[in-house]
């Protein structure tokens, strides 16, 4: 595969310091060597910056609508959105690497651009799937399904292009375990897949990922948007909101390993690596083997 690695080093949809910095620490685990020797052709193309960097003090803007760093989010969705869409223009693989997870936002605006019926693998902790009237938090990093679905603030709603992006039927949530109150009436309302981490631990997650792709079978393509905080927090430190009784890395590289060998994907966010908080840049390098993954490590 041709893959374009896009890095997203947003940190305004949540309001924790050193996840801007994310992608730079996985760069730092050899990510493009290591997805070069996979036998695919790499591209690096840097960050993707907006007009406002992250850094102390700055993450404390809420506007009316009662949303944290709204300018922000949205300056740095409409330029990563633009990224993604030329990236699939040249027909090659976009992988961005994160930041936090309201640059899904940007990331699937652009996809969906090309693919008007795309599916997504959302494994997460958490549901993501708040908007602004039902927030709890204003951070925009636990609202970008809700955005996508077209629910909530028209303003972060028409980012990029206008109006809903995905639809409901379209959707799989895998490994939550945090679900705010007004998701779950969200997501029983709506009827959107949802794999919780219970359904995980009994069904195994090779037979979640075997039945979410069954659900998504009449998709024109597969976006996987993975926040490394669906991961056991045993297992991973370095991320801003950990849970416990997540999935376990061995567990999901095998998943990984079944959704990679569909050859389904066309792009895949890896989110919420935050170096600032991790031992000694373990999540960052566990965060490159779960790419290799991504990118078919077994098939040799
Ligand atoms: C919470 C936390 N549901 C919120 N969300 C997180 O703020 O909406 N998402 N941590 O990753
Ligand atoms: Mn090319
Ligand atoms: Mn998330
Ligand atoms: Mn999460």
């Amino acid at each position: 595969i041709k893959i374009d690695i896009i890095g997203a080093p947003t940190a305004f949809g949540q309001p924790k310091l050193g996840v801007s910095l994310g992608p730079d620490a996985v760069r730092l685990c050899g990510l493009k060597a290591r997805l070069t020797a996979l036998g695919h052709e790499v591209s690096d193309k840097g960050n993707v910056y907006g007009k406002y960097r992250a850094e102390y003090g700055n993450h404390s803007e809420r506007n009316e609508e009662g949303l944290m760093n709204f300018v922000q989010v949205k300056d740095f969705s409409e330029v990563l959105a633009n990224t993604v869409e030329a990236s699939l223009n040249d027909k090659h693989f976009p992988f961005i690497v994160g930041g936090d997870h309201s640059l899904s936002i940007g990331s699937i605006s652009g996809i969906t651009k090309k693919y008007s019926n795309l599916g997504v693998l959302w494994i997460d902790a958490h549901g993501d799937i708040n908007n602004s009237d039902t927030s709890p938090t204003g951070n925009i990093h636990g609202m970008p399904l809700g955005v996508l679905l077209g629910e909530g603030s028209r303003r972060l709603v028409d980012i990029h292009h206008e109006g809903a992006k995905l639809k409901h039927e379209n959707i799989v949530l895998i490994g939550v375990r945090d679900l705010d109150t007004g998701e779950k009436a969200y997501i029983k309302e709506h009827g959107i897949k949802c794999y919780t981490m219970s359904d995980v631990k009994r069904l195994g997650l090779d037979a979640v990922i075997t039945k979410a792709l069954k659900h998504l079978e009449s998709c024109d393509g597969i976006h996987l948007s993975l926040d490394v905080d669906s991961l056991d927090p045993l297992e991973i430190q370095g991320t801003g909101t950990k849970v416990d009784g997540g999935i376990f890395l061995s567990d999901m590289l095998s998943g990984l390993n079944i959704l990679s060998s569909t050859k389904r994907l066309v792009s895949a966010d890896l989110v919420e690596v935050n170096p600032l908080i991790d031992n000694c840049n373990e999540t960052a390098e566990k965060a490159v083997i779960l790419s290799e993954y991504i990118f078919g490590q077994s098939q040799i």
